[in-house]
Parts: structure tokens; C-alpha cells; sequence
């Protein structure tokens, strides 16, 4: 946890921000897995109430009443049955202090602070809920009926917590940067593990066991596999074989709950192919074109649309595109190769405050979200600003599905080779991941070390850092 100061100060950002009203903060409750006592584990916190009241425990609920400047955390002590079974955790008075709340209370006088506010006629500020269990508690508290909680979820307190999570402060850069760190050893370990024979399920455990050995737990479910083209292609019981690339796209999340996320594609059995290079190198080539523009003012959308420019005038040069570039471009022929975005933002989230809405988070006035298949699944294009951390992670697939479709239907005849198309469909896919800081007058990767990406690199580090496992 940062020192308490830090939650005092955000939290009276947000008042200032959000000016009236009553703010209610959700925290997580536990997440049972095959039956109650059995939760998931471990258990994670909402970030939005993390990121202002700091707390990991479940079952907690934060207010900030902007009118009176009263904050309060609700929450049950445990009995001495759950310290027998657990131990001792802190009571929540001590909890809320941690954080620099002096009033605590239990969970049931919640209700009372909502009657009041509702009688008084003052606005009930809450966030899109994304667990059923607290679209329940919304429901008591509120009477709102879970279908209609996303309707009814606070615009104005919306717009205040990304435009303070957005921006991320060193202390919060110190904490991704030793996400980084956890995320390059899970990477390196892939890295040093592939050999044709395992499973893609070994090497993914492999991934998983360094962030929980290593950290807190991974910030996403990893992606280890030779079908690369499967966007979220988890392992599977499929069997590494030598020739083919393994995709690995792996984050960890550290003790704060930063994240990390990077992805690197290599070859099983260490060397590229030269139909392998031919297309990693246009992949290594958009991801150090995003490096070089990424800078303050300049719209993601625009660092977007300059890979994908990019991207077609280079597979033209091998005969999988045709045709004029521009024309290409605007017709969207290259989402065959990329169907999804160059990045998002990172933070407490992987996909930092997805949950409160794409369009808030990643667009804005200035520029509203594409319709058009592959431009359309871009998470955020809005100007960047000093203190975003992007991700920065181009790739190019060969999607058989993808490709007997749009044959079938006849698109983009005037810019696709389909005959030549038919040839990939064995390839799988290639994706290059890094996580990008937005500074004064460019941009920085994030990581003190960088995971190999440049091939020379990748087959060198491969050839000279095997490691064998004994199970
Ligand atoms: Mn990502």
C-alpha cells in the first residue's frame, strides 16, 4: 500500500471533481469457485476502490460524501470463528485509518446512508458493477434492478476516475515497473523452456508458476500457443512441434496490483524460417514504428492507422497485398492480417478501467470509435498525454476461417493475393508486445530489461539459455 497521504489526496481530487453527491466505491467479495468456502484464489480487489481506498480485503464498501466531506468505510470485523480458521486480520476501523478515513461502520448501516441520500433527492454516484454479487447489493441498496445498473451508473463519476487513473504518478510507474520485471522473467522462462516435444499446457504453467512464485499472480490468463492466429488462444494439450512459432502473451500483476503485459512470438525449435522472417520483421517493424511517434498530443488512433500503413505497403512488397495503400487503408483490407487494435491502456487493470467503458476510457470529444471490422476492436484512440502507459502490440495472423469468408464474400478482391493467402494458412500468427510510457517528448518501453524481440537476439538467446526441467 502507498502511504496514506497518497489516498487522502486522490480522494480529494475526486470530490473536487465530481462536486456533489454521495460516492459509493465498491470493494470485491470473495468469488467461490465449486462451492462457497472454496473461493477463488487469490482474491482481487476492485480497482477503482483500490485506487482510493487502498484495501484488499473483501467485503468492503467506500463513501465519499462530496457535501458534507464525509468519507466512511463500511465493512464487517470477522468473528472469532473465522480468526480461528484464518488468523487475525485488521479491523476495519484500523483498515479505514490505514487509508486516512476516521469513520468506519458496519456493512448494514450502508443502507441508512442510501435512504438518507435518496430522501434528501441527492445523486447516488456508483460505477459500472461487473460482478453479479454486487449488482445485488446495488439492487438492495438502491432498488435498481441489475439491467438497469449500467444505464444508471454515475457519467460524472465515470469521467472523474479515468481522468485521474489515466495519468499514472512515478510511485504507480515504480509499481508497473516491477511488474515488468516479473513479466520478463515469465517471458524469458518461455523462452528457454520451448522445445519441440512439450506441451503448449507445460510451458504455460511454467509462465504462470514465475508470476505466483515471483509476485502476486499473472494479470490475465496467459496465452501460450502455436495457433497464434487464435487471438486468445489459451494453452492446449497440443504437443510443440519443431518448424512451427509459439505465441506467448503473458503479464503479471505485482503485490500493488500494477500489471504488466507483453507479447513475443519465436520458434520452437530456435530458428526463424525465412517465410517466418519475412513476416516477423514487418511485425518488429510496426512495433519500433510505434516507439518512434508515440508522444504527447498525438492521437493513438493516428499511431494506429501509421502501422497499419505501414503494414500493407510492407506486405505488398511480398505479394499479399495489392493495390493503392491509402485506398487500402481506408477500405480496412488489412484487417485480414490485424483484426484488432495497437494497444490499450495499463494500469491497476490490464486493460486499465475497461469496465467503465471503452468509449469513456479511450475516446473522447475529439474522436469517437470506428465501426469498421479491425479498426473497431482499437481500445483506445483518444490524444495521448503525458503519464498514459499504452501497450504498443501489432501482429499479423493468418486466420483460415477469416480468409475462406471474406473469399467467399468477394471483400477486398482489390487489395488481398487470396491465391498466395491460401499458402499461409498453416502459418498461425505473429504478435510483438511491449509496455510503452508516455513522457515529456516521446515515449519510453517500461522494464528495466527488455525481453529479446529483435530475431538475431530471440535465436541467440535461445541457442545459449536452454533449461531443462526435471518433471
Ligand atoms: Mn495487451
Amino acid at each position: 500500500m502507498f502511504n496514506k497521504e497518497v489516498y487522502v489526496e486522490r480522494r480529494a481530487q475526486l470530490k473536487r471533481l465530481v462536486k456533489s453527491g454521495v460516492i459509493v466505491l465498491f470493494g470485491n467479495n470473495e468469488s467461490p469457485n465449486n462451492y462457497p468456502s472454496n473461493s477463488y484464489y487469490p482474491f482481487r480487489q476492485d480497482s477503482s476502490f483500490l485506487y482510493y481506498f487502498g484495501q484488499k480485503r473483501d467485503g468492503l464498501v467506500g463513501v465519499i460524501d462530496c457535501d458534507n466531506d464525509k468519507e466512511i468505510l463500511f465493512g464487517n470485523d470477522i468473528d472469532i470463528e473465522d480468526i480461528v480458521w484464518y488468523g487475525s486480520v485488521d479491523s476495519v476501523s484500523n483498515l479505514a485509518a490505514q487509508v486516512g478515513v476516521s469513520d468506519s461502520r458496519p456493512m448494514a448501516r450502508l443502507q441508512d446512508i442510501c435512504n438518507d441520500a435518496k430522501k434528501a433527492n441527492r445523486k447516488i454516484h456508483f460505477l459500472p458493477p461487473y460482478r453479479f454479487d454486487t449488482k445485488i447489493q446495488i439492487m438492495d441498496l438502491l432498488g435498481l434492478h441489475p439491467s438497469q445498473q449500467k444505464e444508471a451508473a454515475s457519467v460524472e463519476l465515470i469521467m472523474a476516475v479515468i481522468k485521474m487513473r489515466q495519468v499514472k504518478t512515478d510511485i504507480e510507474i515504480v509499481e508497473i515497473e516491477k511488474a515488468c520485471a516479473i513479466g520478463y522473467k515469465m517471458h524469458t522462462t518461455a523462452m528457454r523452456l520451448t522445445k519441440p516435444g512439450l506441451t503448449e499446457k507445460y510451458v504455460g504453467g511454467q509462465v504462470d508458476g514465475v508470476a505466483h512464485s515471483m509476485g502476486e499472480q499473472v494479470s490475465f490468463a496467459t496465452i501460450f500457443t502455436q495457433h497464434g492466429e487464435i487471438m486468445h488462444g489459451t494453452p492446449s494439450y497440443d504437443i510443440l512441434e519443431s518448424g512451427r512459432l509459439a505465441l506467448c502473451d503473458s503479464g503479471a500483476e505485482n503485490s500493488e496490483n500494477y500489471c504488466s503485459d507483453n507479447t513475443r512470438t519465436f520458434p520452437v525449435n530456435g530458428k526463424f524460417t525465412q517465410r517466418q522472417l519475412e513476416i516477423y520483421s514487418i511485425v518488429e517493424a510496426c512495433h519500433d514504428y510505434a516507439l518512434e511517434v508515440s508522444k504527447p498530443g498525438v492521437f493513438y488512433y493516428d499511431v494506429h492507422m501509421g502501422v497499419c500503413r505501414m503494414m500493407i505497403d510492407r506486405l505488398k512488397e511480398i505479394g499479399l497485398m495489392k493495390g493503392d495503400t491509402e485506398e487500402a487503408l481506408h477500405a480496412g483490407a488489412h484487417a485480414m492480417f490485424l483484426p484488432h487494435g495497437l494497444g490499450h491502456m495499463m494500469g491497476l487493470d490490464v486493460h486499465d478501467m475497461e469496465g467503465l467503458g471503452q468509449h469513456y476510457v479511450g475516446f473522447d470529444d475529439e474522436i469517437q470509435p470506428s465501426e469498421q471490422f479491425g479498426t473497431a476492436s482499437l481500445r483506445c484512440g483518444k490524444r495521448l498525454q503525458e503519464g498514459f502507459v499504452m501497450t504498443d502490440e501489432p501482429g499479423i495472423y493468418f486466420i483460415p476461417a477469416l480468409i475462406d469468408d471474406w473469399r467467399a464474400r468477394g471483400l477486398h478482391r482489390d487489395f488481398l493475393n487470396y491465391d498466395l493467402l491460401e499458402t499461409y494458412k498453416d502459418f498461425g500468427g505473429i504478435r510483438l508486445e511491449d509496455d510503452i510510457l508516455i513522457t515529456a517528448y516521446g515515449c519510453r518501453m517500461l522494464g528495466d530489461k527488455i525481453i529479446p524481440y529483435h530475431p538475431k537476439d530471440v535465436e541467440e538467446y535461445m541457442a545459449n539459455n536452454h533449461i531443462d526441467l526435471w518433471f
